[in-house]
């Protein structure tokens, strides 16, 4: 049986950023391992939009065969496009990842002809169920299952590819950089965040995460893990797990995700074990009250970021700000505010690396629920999302919000930010 995994180009439009190309799709390799484990006989290909075009994409699309495909706001019309083909050429579709993952239902009633199954949550398990002929439209698995892929397989994608991309697009780092994760799920609850994890962490087995990165060194060279994990400090006995387990012959260096909150002597302390040389870290906003808003935990506020931000600094750890503008009651003085703290935190850490956007309301956040409580289409396209957003909760237009977004992206080297162009 063939088994096509794809993650889709980004929609026409939609360009590319100081990531693009750089990080392999994790989901999707994890659920080739799965697959791959369970059934030697399958004919497994991974094909990424990051790398490749749609229409190459597309066109190695083969005859009767079950053709997954990773689903982000970004993509969902790319991922339309190639289904569109797949059924033409008889084969099976399905759809997962955090956009499937949030409208599910309305991706079945609208696309009958196209989409088969929609997976919500994690895929491994449910895929197995769809090979093996399930009937099921919709196949709920909100909770990760690590131990079914102890160590992710690689050898699906072109790695040595994506890790030139690092090193072309973070020239300073001098690192052989690739992307691992440790843990899922996060215990706040950001107005904007469209992640579809659980609401409490699960982490990996340590023992597991330090095999990879032994994997990842021998086979790849690599020396630089960047953990895409939602945020490495919620848990510190967690966290403490993992450095423990650290073998004493292995010392790469970690890019981890941390809130202000998580940062204080104690993680410190073992986040300079673990060997971290970049925190991102969410600081969203310069304004106290707007803050207060976003549901980032009952401590977090720009006098708190400030303060992580000191700290990392001092014991030598670089950050990565982010920043997101347009939150509710956002107006002149609390963008002038955001743009005085970002470059506050220039003056303390000289970061390189910046995230700055609009806020997108992205299917599965709160914020889409309130623009959104019903939805009666599967298609949104971000940029439209975000204006509708501004016009709807924001004391500023949209241009004043850009004007602010591309000042504060223009204190960065290497800048992410999404939008259309
Ligand atoms: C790493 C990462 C990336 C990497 C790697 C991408 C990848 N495919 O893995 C890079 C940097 C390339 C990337 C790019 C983008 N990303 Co990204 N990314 C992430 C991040 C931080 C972690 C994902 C991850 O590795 N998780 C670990 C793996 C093991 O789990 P997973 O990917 O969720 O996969 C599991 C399930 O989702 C499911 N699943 C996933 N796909 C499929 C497919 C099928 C068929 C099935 C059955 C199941 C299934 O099963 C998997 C295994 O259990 C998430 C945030 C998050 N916490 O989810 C954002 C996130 C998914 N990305 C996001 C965005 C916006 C983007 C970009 C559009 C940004 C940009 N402008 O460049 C691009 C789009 C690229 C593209 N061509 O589509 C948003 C999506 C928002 C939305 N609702 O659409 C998120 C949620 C972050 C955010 N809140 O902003 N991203
Ligand atoms: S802290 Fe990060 S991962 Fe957690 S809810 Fe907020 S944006 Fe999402």
């Amino acid at each position: 049986m063939k088994v096509q995994l794809i993650q889709p180009e980004k929609d026409p439009g939609y360009g590319n950023n100081s990531r693009s190309g750089c990080y392999l799709p994790l989901g999707l390799l994890s659920i080739a391992n799965y697959l791959k484990k369970k059934d030697s006989s399958l004919d497994i290909e991974v094909l990424d939009g990051e790398l490749i075009s749609n229409q190459e994409i597309i066109s190695q699309l083969k005859e009767n065969s079950i053709v997954g495909i990773e689903t982000k706001a970004l993509n969902y019309e790319s991922a339309l496009e190639i289904a569109r083909t797949a059924k033409e050429k008889n084969s099976k579709v399905v759809l997962g990842g955090v956009y499937a993952s949030a409208l599910p239902q309305i991706i079945i009633d609208k696309r009958k002809d196209l989409i088969d199954h929609v997976v919500v949550g994690y895929g491994e398990q449910p895929f197995k169920q769809i090979l093996k002929g399930t009937k099921k439209k919709i196949i709920y698995n909100p909770r990760p299952s690590f131990d079914l892929v102890p160590l992710i397989d690689r050898s699906f994608v072109d790695v040595e590819k994506y890790i030139s991309n690092f090193q072309e697009k973070h020239p300073s780092w001098n690192y052989k950089g690739t992307n691992i994760f440790t843990h899922m799920g996060c215990i706040n609850d950001c107005l904007f965040c469209s992640r579809s994890g659980p609401s409490k962490p699960f982490y990996r087995n340590p023992a597991h995460v330090w095999q990879e990165a032994r994997y990842l060194k021998d086979q790849y060279g690599v020396d630089y893990l960047v953990d895409f994990s939602d945020t490495l400090t919620q848990n510190i006995r967690s966290l403490e797990k993992l450095v423990k387990a650290k073998p004493t012959d292995l010392n790469p260096a970690f890019h981890v995700f941390s809130t202000a909150q998580g940062i204080n002597e104690k993680s410190i302390g073992l986040l300079k074990e673990l060997n971290v040389k970049h925190v991102f870290i969410g600081v969203e906003t310069g304004d106290p009250i707007l803050a207060k808003g976003i549901s980032k935990g009952n401590n977090f506020s720009p006098d708190k970021t400030i303060e992580a931000v000191k700290m990392l600094t001092d014991y030598g750890i670089n950050i990565t700000p982010s920043f997101v503008l347009g939150l509710p009651g956002e107006n002149k003085e609390t963008l002038e505010r955001t743009l005085k703290i970002a470059e506050q935190i220039k003056e303390i850490s000289n970061f390189e690396e910046i995230f700055c956007c609009e806020l997108i309301p992205f299917p599965g956040s709160r914020a889409f629920n309130m623009i959104c409580p019903n939805p009666q289409t599967d298609s949104f396209d971000p940029d439209k999302l975000k204006q509708e957003w501004i016009g709807k909760y924001c004391h500023a237009s949209f241009e004043k919000i850009r004007e602010v977004v591309n000042e504060i992206l223009g204190l960065g080297d290497y800048t992410i930010t999404i939008r259309k162009s």
